[in-house]
């Protein structure tokens, strides 16, 4: 028996002109590739603003107008993301018998291929990335060690510049693309789908996708969204993301003898349940809007945090440091900035939909404030410190 040669070894591998399917080629990648940069695009943008709104940057000022602003972002991130699983599907379907391309014979052009292979290679495993990674958070299954914000964030700018670069290399070829009839294929096998049924296919596949996953933050297609993470029920008409079990905070938010403490400075006040409940109280409807998606506007009654403020003479432009029982994870501290303050929508909550909150949302009292991310709604709230 003789060893095969490496000419053996590269007959069998497949060439792009093996692959069949006449549904392939420039009319259908062209196509599917530019809802596929539109959807990156809108993911990419509404991803930064949520950056933005989590960090809040100094030179970049976000107030709590208009109330339901994060609440579309988010919404219209993670829903974009979920129908460009389908796209991105039938675009690497469209294109991977190029990946059998035989590399070019003239050094020089050999460099340029593998630039453009390093390139294509950087930009599908920063796409994957951003829907894996994200499709898991929005489950809350954390596999991996590293911070999902922070690397989610990084790999979207290594994935915009990689489509950039991509777009500008492969320009010549998507015109020519666009201006290919869809309909001009040549017919070898007429079993195989055409193309103008894989794209319809791929346009109905995003489409469901969409709507059985929406309905999480638009209430009119709750009961179609069966995939929906939160399916907008939960005690008191509100999902829980996090129980008080799972904070590590039952025991001291079921403390009778809970007391709230808010600090300026030197001084300190103390405020029992009972004393909250007996300061002028404010209704507000606002929503929960979590980063995952999933958002549901409630009545919330309370005490307006520049109202409490004020109770240590702390002016209502103040900056104030949210403080809660939780022992463990990410979010027991919150940041107020001055703008959420000084408005009267932004509550420190006792009661949601007309009842006593309930353990899982934040007894004995909570954050809600306009327009701000779920995340930051901070729940067992023990201490407000004003910054100085
Ligand atoms: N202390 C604390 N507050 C928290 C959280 C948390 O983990 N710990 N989760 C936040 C998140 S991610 C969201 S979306 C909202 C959800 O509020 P709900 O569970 O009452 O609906 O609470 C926020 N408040
Ligand atoms: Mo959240």
């Amino acid at each position: 028996m003789r060893l095969p040669r490496v000419e053996d070894i590269e007959r069998r591998i497949p060439r792009p002109e093996d692959f069949h399917a006449r549904s392939r080629g420039p009319a259908t990648t062209a196509r599917v590739g530019v809802a596929l940069g539109i959807a990156f695009g809108i993911c990419f943008l509404t991803g930064v603003w949520s950056h933005y709104q989590y960090t809040s940057p100094g030179w970049l000022p976000i107030g709590p107008n208009p109330a339901w602003l994060y609440r579309v972002t988010q919404g219209v991130h993670v829903a974009t993301g979920i129908a460009t699983i389908p796209l991105l599907l039938v675009k690497l379907w469209s294109v991977y018998p190029r990946f059998f391309l035989r590399p070019p014979r003239a050094r020089r052009d050999q460099l340029v291929d593998l630039l453009e292979r390093a390139s294509v290679g950087v930009l599908v495993a920063s796409a994957i990335f951003q829907l894996a990674s994200g499709l898991l958070n929005i489950a809350q299954w954390y596999p991996w060690e590293f911070s999902f914000r922070r690397t989610h964030e990084a790999v979207a700018w290594v994935a915009i510049g990689s489509l950039l670069v991509h777009i500008a290399v492969k320009l010549p070829v998507i015109r020519e693309g666009l201006g290919a009839s869809v309909d001009d294929e040549v017919v070898t096998d007429p079993d195989a789908p055409s193309r103008r049924a894989v794209l319809r296919g791929v346009t109905a596949a995003s489409g469901l996708a969409l709507l059985l996953t929406v309905g999480q933050t638009v209430p009119f297609l709750r009961k179609v969204s069966v995939f929906g993470v939160r399916d907008g029920e939960g005690p008191q008409g509100l999902p829980i993301n996090r129980t008080a079990r799972a904070a590590g905070a039952v025991e001291a938010a079921s403390d009778p003898g809970f007391a709230l403490e808010i600090v300026a400075g030197g001084r300190t006040v103390s405020l029992t349940r009972e004393e909250l409940a007996g300061l002028p109280q404010r209704t507000h409807r606002l929503p929960i809007a979590c980063v995952e998606g999933w958002s549901r506007s409630a009545v919330w009654t309370g005490v307006a945090i520049r109202d409490l403020i004020a109770l240590v003479d702390a002016p209502a432009g103040s900056a104030v440091t949210v403080r809660s029982m939780q022992t463990r994870g990410a979010f027991r501290t919150s940041e107020l900035p001055a703008d959420f303050v000084r408005d009267p929508r932004t509550l420190l909550a006792l009661e949601l939909n007309g009842e006593q909150l309930s353990l899982d949302h934040g007894y004995p009292c909570r954050i809600i404030a306009p327009n701000r991310p779920g995340v930051l709604q901070t729940k067992w709230v023990r201490r407000l410190e004003v910054k100085a």
